[in-house]
């Protein structure tokens, strides 16, 4: 084990949170380098649930140092409360267990409010938005007119910043959405408080993870979303705003491509999307139905109903490309159980024309009818399977069909969702 990326293969849902938690056992550093509290990592400990929004999963583990990226947003209303829920449950006893870079963009409320507004106004081109801000944050990241962590935490900065830059949010709130416009004593207060507890986790990523590699210590990189909601890669516009694929590991915490040696891709044994957008294999059916009650399909951020269809290899291997994927993480294995025959979607026909690549073009992706393969159910549980071994012949021959149509070996099978009901393969 050395240096991972653990990165969703699908859109976002895959099961990251519980692959991540199983890979910490091998990393001193796990770290998050894109997104922000739009992520929802359900984590199952012994009996007790966690839902993880900011924070790296890795903080379930004594003596595991979890880094925030630069390449997150961060929100710090909801940075903290998850911090006090963490201490409550016994987590997190010593602060520096957590670290948060400087460079990290602060979601602020106007973030929020435009998000939600834009939202509302589009209609039915809407994207599906967590409505967290995450979009407007990113916008005025790139966009020069952000606050950074480091800014935040130095009253003077801030209150500088804010001033410069509020008039433009309130005159886009007011006047091109209906909105109310926000109070500026208000936000310095507020955040102005946030800022105090927030200065003691502050730090330098790139410096303490490069430190990492260079004493030999192992570093988990987490990501969050899913590769199709890449905002280069992905279904565009229909995407997050960040980097979601392994790249993202680069430029969201400062570690340059040589220092990563694996790849590991999650993906569900089927597929989930939750917003807007294009979803060839989607099954607006009862077998719809039936994979959302049984995997129970259901946002861990907004609680949204989530769509759900085949398993989709087209779509899959550009994961696995972009990704550069060295291994697959095979989530939800056991929500196929009841199935007498499941679906896997190996190429799109698109006007008499088979295609082995999802095409960039949505006039030509709104014709693609998925191509299908259909294997026999294995019919039974799969409880208590340790190995891949004491799986039932027809679960390994649909895992052995998986690596055929993706073209990544499997390396870990999940069969429930707790720490024990997983398979490592290699
Ligand atoms: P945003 O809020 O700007 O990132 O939304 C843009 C698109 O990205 C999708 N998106 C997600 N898709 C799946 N899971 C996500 N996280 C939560 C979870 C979702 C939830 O892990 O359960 O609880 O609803 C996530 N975050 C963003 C989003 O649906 C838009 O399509
Ligand atoms: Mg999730």
């Amino acid at each position: 084990m050395a240096n991972v990326v653990i990165v969703g293969a699908q859109w976002g849902d895959e099961g990251k949170g519980k692959v991540v938690d199983i890979y910490t056992e091998y990393a001193e550093d796990v770290v998050r380098y894109q997104g922000g509290n739009n992520a929802g990592h359900t984590l199952v400990v012994g009996n007790e649930k966690t839902v993880l929004h900011l924070i790296p999963s890795g903080i379930l583990h004594e003596g595991k140092r979890c880094i925030i990226g630069n390449g997150v947003v961060l929100d710090p209303k909801v940075f903290l409360h998850e911090i006090e829920g963490l201490k409550k449950k016994g987590y997190l006893q010593d602060d520096s267990q957590l670290v948060v870079d400087g460079n990290v963009h602060i979601i602020m409320p106007y973030h929020k409010a435009i998000d939600i507004a834009r939202e509302k106004q589009s209609g039915e081109r809407k994207i599906g938005t967590t409505g967290r801000g995450i979009g407007p944050t990113y916008e005025d990241k790139i966009g020069r007119r952000g606050i950074r962590l480091i800014d935040l935490v130095k009253p003077q900065t801030f209150a500088r910043k804010l001033k410069e830059f509020l008039p433009e949010k309130n005159f886009l709130l007011e006047k091109l959405l209906g909105e109310p416009p926000m109070d500026e004593a208000a936000i310095l207060e507020e955040y102005g408080a946030y800022a105090r507890e927030l200065a003691k986790y502050l730090g330098h990523a790139s410096t303490l993870l490069n430190q990492s590699i260079e004493a030999g210590r192992n570093i988990l990189f987490e990501g969050a979303q899913g590769s199709l909601l890449d905002v280069d890669h992905g279904t565009y516009p229909y995407v997050t705003s960040s980097s979601t694929i392994a790249g993202g590991a680069c430029t969201g915490t400062g570690v340059g491509p040589r220092f990563i040696d694996e790849v590991i891709g999650i993906s569900k044994a089927y597929v989930t999307r939750v917003g807007e957008g294009p979803f060839p294999t989607e099954l607006d059916n009862e077998m719809g139905e039936h994979l959302r009650q049984a995997g129970q399909e259901f946002g861990a951020t907004t609680g949204r109903p989530r769509r759900t269809g085949w398993f989709d290899a087209v779509a899959l291997r550009e994961a696995v490309r972009t990704n550069s994927m060295s291994g697959l993480a095979i989530t939800k294995m056991d929500v196929l159980n009841d199935l007498e025959t499941i679906k896997i979607c190996t190429a799109y026909s698109y006007r008499g024309e088979m295609l082995d690549y999802f095409p960039q073009d949505f006039d030509v992706l709104k014709e693609c009818k998925p191509v299908y393969e259909e294997m026999e159910g294995w019919m039974t549980s799969l409880a208590g399977a340790k190995t891949v071994e004491e799986l039932p012949e027809k679960a390994r021959i649909y895992l052995k069909k998986l690596e055929q149509v993706t073209g990544c070996p499997v390396a870990l099978v999940s069969i429930g969702p707790r720490r024990d009901q997983t398979i490592q393969v290699r």
